[in-house]
């Protein structure tokens, strides 16, 4: 199987740190890939273009963070899974509230990757606001425990704060949310999280 990936992608970050700790570096391959480039290798396995995209051996390409978790979990016994389960309410909910900010984010960044007279203010609100509304959440969350077990939830949310820190940095995600800064601070030791760590981007 080969994981196709982007070293700057929180979405193919969350993947890459699931191939590590489902211990499946044996049958994953992970390859990088160029984005938004009509030579990127991965475009003969998905028209889509975007990463994480993982290769089965038929040539099967699944697509898309979530789905690419499950096929992940697939290879390892239940009680080793990523993904929370119905049985996880909350641990589902933070999930996909962390994706949702991710979202947020990415756009936001995007608008500022943009050159300055085509960039639109109305949409810059609308994400910066969002962030602060989400990350406030996740802060409660984060400080009545709903990030204590190691899964997607959690493997997700230190993806999104490692792209605000390194590459989001107009973010100040940090200020007054010292359950969030805890559990990334604590989170940099760990294997998976400190061999994935996305380079550096531009100040925006
Ligand atoms: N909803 C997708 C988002 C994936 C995504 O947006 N990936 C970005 C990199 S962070 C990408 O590949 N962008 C390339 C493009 O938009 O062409 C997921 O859950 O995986």
């Amino acid at each position: 199987m080969k994981l196709f990936h982007a070293p700057g992608s929180p979405y193919s970050r969350i993947t890459r740190m699931a191939v590590i700790e489902l211990d499946l570096q044996d049958r994953v391959a992970v390859e990088e890939a160029t984005l938004r480039d009509p030579a990127s290798v991965l475009l003969p396995f998905n028209p889509v273009g975007r990463v994480p995209s993982l290769v089965l051996a038929d040539g099967t390409t699944i697509t898309e963070t979530t789905p690419v978790l499950m096929m992940l979990d697939a290879l390892v016994p239940p009680e080793r899974r990523l993904l929370p389960g119905a049985d996880r309410p909350r641990a589902l909910a933070a999930y996909g509230r962390v994706l949702g900010m991710m979202d947020g984010i990415a756009v936001w960044n995007r608008e500022l990757r943009r050159p300055e007279h085509e960039r639109s203010p109305g949409v810059i609100a609308l994400e910066a606001l969002r962030a602060v509304r989400v990350a406030d959440a996740l802060e409660r969350d984060a400080a009545t425990g709903v990030f204590t077990q190691r899964d997607a939830a959690w493997f997700a949310l230190v993806s999104l704060l490692g792209y605000c820190e390194r590459r989001h940095t107009i973010f100040a995600w940090r200020l007054a949310r010292p359950a969030l800064a805890a559990l990334f601070d604590a989170a940099q030791s760990r294997p998976s999280v400190a061999q994935t760590v996305p380079p550096a981007g531009p100040a925006r």
